[in-house]
This record gives structure tokens, C-alpha cells and sequence, in this order.
């Protein structure tokens, strides 16, 4: 059986307490995952802590920069063995992780050396009382061990979309991903040491949230920052163990998101955008489309054409190129989607298509199997409406006017994205900057520039990633005043 390590100080390292990786293909189990302890997150967190005052906390950012690119080199070369590993852990089509999770997992490290490499500092000149004046300029240091908490959906990408920034900056991490996903996590520890990267800069331990690694890094004296992606719940938790020594956090968090198209959008782009939106990833994707808002005299067209094209989703394995839809990570999540599809009837919903657990023949029969479902005619009070399903599901409602739709779709206590769909140019920044979002797509979805501010507002998040707003996170900013 395939064995899951922790990665520590620069070396795989095993425990004596081992849990099963389930297919979300098949249901049977594919590895066994080392637990990290209380000892082995000590231990990690040390690691990390000496590094700093080590050869990594001395390089200059020009080396630090050609190391983060052997990494993202390293990435592409073992690019095979990443793509196997990701598609095994998520049960998602090869298609998807070798076009978005493996390239980004090293754009993550290139993007981020850049930005340290080009990033200009502040500069004031100062006048003082004799006249001869003082200069101020900003300083970076990094902010020290960073706990870097990850979810399952897209586990390379967004652990290396921390884990980038965080090494541009200089710091050392202790990574804590997904129970669900441990594979690429602990795969890039090896990619770490072909490129240089000292020993104790990049620490992975696994495990679980509370009474397990989770909960023993994030309340870790030692560790100086944490920066979590998951649920809104999971935020609240490390937010409070943040509290503790006031250590910074960033927050990326859930969504319910909303989708608004116009009836003078181009029809096919917004059937094409809202498809992706939907379904792809199986819906978990926390900048997914749940809520479609049609304007009427499109209504019927976009429903059923929307059916039309989930019905020809083909789910199917990874390693099928037609495979369209993979399954849901796992059965326990496979029973919350399930209990969303169950409430919808119970709420009034009309099912356009889908609602069950598709026929996938006895060989997949153990999987984490759903149908792509979509609803109308729920109640905007309705808890489907409101509440992040993270499945491939969505509820379609007609609106009339440009205000009828903001109100409905800012109801929610989620802020995270949206998509526009019109060719009014003047109403897309109008929608766009009133939405209560920390992103708002026009004519597109998930087309992502790493330089842009990205967070989300309300319940979906604390703080901003990405370009420059990462630095603020990843290092600690001082003034040095220096009396001419
Ligand atoms: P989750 O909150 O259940 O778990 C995320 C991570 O937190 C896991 O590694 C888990 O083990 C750990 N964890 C759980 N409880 C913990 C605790 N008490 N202390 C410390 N760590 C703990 O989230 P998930 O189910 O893995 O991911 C899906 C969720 O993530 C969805 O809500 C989705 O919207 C959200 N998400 C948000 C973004 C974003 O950018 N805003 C991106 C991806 C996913
Ligand atoms: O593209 C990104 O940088 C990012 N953080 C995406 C998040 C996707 C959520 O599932």
C-alpha cells in the first residue's frame, strides 16, 4: 500500500498512526496517510523556526528568486507525477488538473519570485528643522513560520498559492493539507530539495482539523502567522486560536456565489461560462456559480439549453479524455450534497434535471457519485439559496430590472465572487462595482491575472492575496528614517 509521509526538516518522516485515502472514484482506500502528532508539528515548527536564522533567512532575494524557479521547473519536469497523484487524491478529470491545478501549482512559485524581484519600495524625503533633511524607505523582512492550512479542492494549487508568496518572501512553512489530499503536498518535498531549498523551509504534516495536526499547528506558540483556505466555520475556529499571541491571519473562505445574465449578453459565452462555473471541478470550486439570475426574456432559452448541456456532461474517470465530470471528494461529502438535492424537493424547488446519484456500473459503484442538478422556483429565503453546497448543482431565477437583481444577489452572507453576463459596458462596471464581492467576473469566469487583489468579503474572507497585497500578508513592513 502507497505510504503518505510527513516532511520535515528536509526528510520524509513516518508516524505510528496511520489513516486510510479513499478513491472518491471507487471508495477503496489508495494510500495510507501518516498522522503528524503533537511531536511531529514541534518538531516541524522547530525546523521551520531554525531555517530562518539558517542559510535561507541570509540569501539575498535575487537567490531566493532562482531557487523558487527550480521549483516551478521541478514542478513541470515531474509534471507526470504530480497530474497521477492530484487525479488519485480528487477523482477530477485529467483534462482539468493538467489545463489549471498542476501549471498553476508552478506558475504559484514564478509568479511570486517575480513580484519580490520587481516589487519597488516607498520613498519619502523628509524636511527637518536645520534644513538638511531626512529620507524614509520602506523595509521587508518576512514575518517568520507561516501555518499554511489547506483545503481538498484544489490542493496543489491553492497550497502553493501560500506557499509562493510565502517563500518570496522569506519565510518557512509548516504545511497542514487536507486530510482528503495529502499526495502532492508531501510529493513537493522532494521537488524542495532538488531545488535548493534548504532543509526546514518547507514542512508538510498531516492529519485532521481538531485534536490532530490542524489544531496542534494553528495553536502553535511557534508559528508567527497563519493563512488558512476552507470553510467559513474552520476560519472562525483558527481565527480564535490566531487570537492567541495576536498572530496575523488571512482568511479564504466559502461562497455563494452568484451568476447575472442579461438578456443582451452574447448567449452562447454566458451558456459556455455559466457551464464551467457550475460544473466544473463537480461544483467544488469555492468561486462556483450557485445562484444563475436570468433576466426574463431569456429565462426559458438559458434553462433549457443549461439542461441540454448538463445533460451531456459526461462523468466519467481522469484518465477518460471525455470525461466531463469527475465524482465529489469523498462519500462523506457525497451525503452533504445529497441532503442539499433531498432539501430542495422539500423546499418547493422544480428539479430541471438531475436531484440522485447517477448509474455508474458496478466497478465505480463506491464513489462519491452525484448528478449535475439544476433547480427553479425556490423562494429567495429558500436555505438552498442561501447556504454554500459546494456540489454541481445550481438554482435558476428570472429577474426584471438591474436593482431587482443587485438586492437578490448581494442577500447573501457570503461575498466572494460573481459573473456578469451583458455587452452594456456601462452596466457591467455598475453591477460590478456594486456587488458586495471581492471579485466580479464580466463575460468570463476563473480567468485569473496573479497580480489582481483576490479575497473575499463578508463571510468568504479576511484579507487579500495576490501580487503585491500577498507581501502584505508575508512580510512585516518597517520604516527606516535616516537623518541626512
Ligand atoms: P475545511 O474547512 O473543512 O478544511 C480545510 C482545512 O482545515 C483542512 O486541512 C482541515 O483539516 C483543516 N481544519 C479543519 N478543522 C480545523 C481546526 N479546527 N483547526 C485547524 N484546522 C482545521 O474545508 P474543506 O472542506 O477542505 O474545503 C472546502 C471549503 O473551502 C468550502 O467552503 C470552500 O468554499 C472553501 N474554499 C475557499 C476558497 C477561497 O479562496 N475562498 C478556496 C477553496 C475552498
Ligand atoms: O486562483 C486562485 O488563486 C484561487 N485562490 C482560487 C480559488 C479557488 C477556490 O476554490
Amino acid at each position: 500500500m502507497k505510504q503518505i509521509l510527513n516532511f520535515i526538516q528536509g526528510e520524509y518522516a513516518a508516524t505510528d498512526r496511520l489513516f486510510d485515502k479513499h478513491s472518491p472514484l471507487t471508495g477503496e482506500v489508495v494510500a495510507q496517510v501518516h498522522e503528524a502528532g503533537r511531536a511531529e508539528v514541534d518538531a516541524a515548527v522547530a525546523a521551520a523556526r531554525a531555517a530562518l536564522a539558517g542559510p535561507w533567512g541570509r540569501m539575498s532575494v535575487a537567490e531566493r528568486v532562482e531557487r523558487l524557479y527550480a521549483v516551478a521547473d521541478g514542478i513541470h519536469r515531474r509534471f507526470e507525477e504530480f497530474l497521477a497523484a492530484e487525479c488519485q487524491d480528487t477523482g477530477k478529470p485529467r483534462s482539468l488538473a493538467s489545463h489549471i491545478d498542476i501549471p498553476r501549482g508552478a506558475a504559484n512559485f514564478k509568479v511570486f519570485a517575480d513580484v519580490v524581484k520587481n516589487v519597488p519600495t516607498e520613498f519619502f524625503e523628509t524636511a527637518t528643522p536645520d534644513g538638511r533633511g531626512a529620507i524614509n524607505y520602506g523595509w521587508r523582512t518576512p514575518v517568520g513560520v507561516v501555518g499554511v492550512v489547506c483545503p481538498w479542492n484544489l490542493p496543489l494549487l491553492l497550497m502553493t498559492w501560500k506557499v509562493g508568496p510565502a517563500l518570496a518572501c522569506g519565510n518557512t512553512v509548516v504545511v497542514k493539507p487536507s486530510e482528503e489530499t495529502p499526495q502532492t503536498a508531501a510529493l513537493l518535498g522532494e521537488v524542495m530539495n532538488e531545488a535548493g531549498i534548504p532543509p526546514g523551509v518547507y514542512n508538510v504534516v498531516h492529519g485532521f482539523g481538531p485534536d490532530s495536526a490542524g489544531e496542534f499547528l494553528t495553536t502553535h506558540p511557534g508559528v508567527d502567522a497563519i493563512t488558512f483556505t476552507g470553510e467559513t466555520r474552520t476560519g472562525e475556529v483558527i481565527m480564535k486560536a490566531a487570537a492567541q499571541g495576536a498572530r496575523p491571519v488571512s482568511l479564504e473562505m466559502g461562497g455563494k456565489n452568484a451568476a447575472i445574465v442579461f438578456d443582451d449578453c452574447d448567449f452562447d459565452a454566458a451558456i459556455e461560462g455559466t457551464m464551467r462555473s457550475v460544473f466544473a471541478n463537480c461544483g467544488q470550486v469555492c468561486l462556483g456559480t450557485e445562484r444563475v439570475y436570468v433576466q426574463r426574456p431569456l429565462f426559458e432559452r438559458f434553462v433549457a439549453a443549461l439542461k441540454q448541456q448538463a445533460e451531456a456532461l459526461k462523468l466519467g474517470v481522469p484518465d477518460d479524455a471525455a470525461t466531463g465530470m469527475g465524482p465529489l471528494i469523498s462519500k462523506e461529502h457525497q451525503d452533504k450534497v445529497l441532503s442539499y438535492y433531498r432539501l430542495a424537493a422539500e423546499e418547493g424547488a422544480t428539479v430541471v434535471t438531475g436531484g440522485g446519484v447517477p448509474d455508474m456500473g458496478a466497478q465505480l459503484a463506491g464513489g462519491a457519485w452525484v448528478q449535475p442538478t439544476i433547480w427553479t422556483g425556490l423562494p429567495e429565503t429558500a436555505r438552498v439559496i442561501k447556504e454554500e453546497i459546494f456540489g454541481p448543482c445550481c438554482h435558476i431565477a428570472p429577474f426584471d430590472t438591474e436593482e431587482e437583481v443587485l438586492a437578490k444577489a448581494n442577500d447573501n452572507a457570503y461575498g466572494l465572487a460573481c459573473a456578469i453576463w451583458t455587452r452594456d459596458l456601462a452596466r457591467a462596471h455598475r453591477v460590478a462595482q456594486r456587488m458586495q464581492v471581492g471579485l466580479s467576473w464580466v463575460n468570463s469566469w476563473f480567468l485569473r491575472d496573479l497580480r489582481t487583489p483576490f479575497g473575499g468579503a463578508k463571510q468568504s474572507g479576511i484579507g487579500r492575496e495576490g501580487g503585491v497585497h500577498s507581501l502584505e500578508f508575508y512580510t512585516e513592513q518597517k520604516n527606516v528614517c535616516i537623518k541626512l
